[in-house]
């Protein structure tokens, strides 16, 4: 088994700070979150980012800050949300690609996301995958149903996307696949051979399909995008809460964690010069 990747989505683009007063909102939040997340075990950052007013922000030069930031820290892999908030326009949440991150997500489908639609119709999926073969970028395709590994696969045989595939599924938003182990048994079967995976499960599937991801050898990604309790009733006193625990069972279970450059190396990410 490969060394276990945690994933930390330390911001979402959905909370408040009114909801969880630990959210990193500032770039230079932001950057400290991501340095504590990695000294617990973290080598992925999802990035989302917020502007001036703390609202969810595709702008560039919000990425541009926050990067910088998580830079002058830490060497950990910054993979930047092309998910945006719900209802984002998709030049909005193509256009932070420029920046060339080391990886993005690529949501291959659209869902139920809660009372909202997250929008992903096809159209908008192959203008994000052609963007990140401009720049360079490693998609991890987010999967929020069982349909839309098919579409990955397909944009993989037109050859949009390259193989292997790393999927992240998404488990427990309302609307979307239910986070239980048998669903994620299911998905893990109908990925194609060679791929690597992760879940995130969101809000109480946290935990349990974090510990099942870590026997069944794929990834973990924790963190307030998905969940801000620790334990029943208890907020989280911050991200890195999150990331540590995940190590500390993955460690136990005799599963080491792998460093940012171990990630790159799994993943087939070029070291960073
Ligand atoms: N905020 C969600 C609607 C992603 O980051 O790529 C979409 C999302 C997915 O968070
Ligand atoms: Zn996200």
């Amino acid at each position: 088994m490969d060394k276990l990747i945690i994933t930390a989505a330390i911001v979402g683009a959905e909370l408040t700070p009114a909801q969880m007063p630990a959210l990193p909102v500032t770039a230079r939040q932001i950057g400290e979150a991501a340095e504590e997340c990695c000294e617990a075990g973290a080598s992925i950052i999802h990035l989302h980012v917020r502007d001036g007013a703390g609202n969810p922000s595709q702008a560039v030069d919000d990425f541009a800050n926050a990067v910088d930031e998580i830079r002058r820290r830490c060497d950990v892999i910054v993979q930047f949300s092309t998910g945006g908030a719900v209802g984002t326009p998709i030049e909005l949440r193509a256009a932070p690609l420029r920046l060339a991150p080391e990886m993005a997500t690529l949501t291959t489908g659209t869902v139920n996301f809660g009372d909202d639609v997250f929008m992903n119709d096809l159209a908008s999926i192959e203008y994000l995958a052609k963007q990140m073969r401009v720049f360079g970028v490693m998609p991890e395709i987010e999967c929020f149903d069982v349909g839309h590994i098919a579409n990955a696969v397909r944009l993989a045989e037109r050859g949009l996307i390259d193989m292997p595939l790393y999927f992240d599924f998404v488990m427990g938003v309302p609307g979307g696949i239910p986070g239980t182990l048998e669903h994620l048994m299911h998905c893990v079967r109908s990925i194609p051979q060679g791929s690597k995976w992760q879940v995130a499960g969101i809000g109480r599937a946290e935990l349990p399909l974090a510990i099942a991801a870590i026997i069944m050898g794929g990834n973990v990604r924790v963190g307030f995008e998905d969940n801000v309790y620790y334990s029943r009733g208890v907020l989280a006193t911050d991200n890195a809460q999150l990331v540590a625990r995940v190590a500390r069972v993955s460690k136990e279970a005799g599963r080491q964690v792998a460093t940012p450059s171990e990630a790159r190396q799994i993943l087939g990410i070029p070291p960073r010069g």
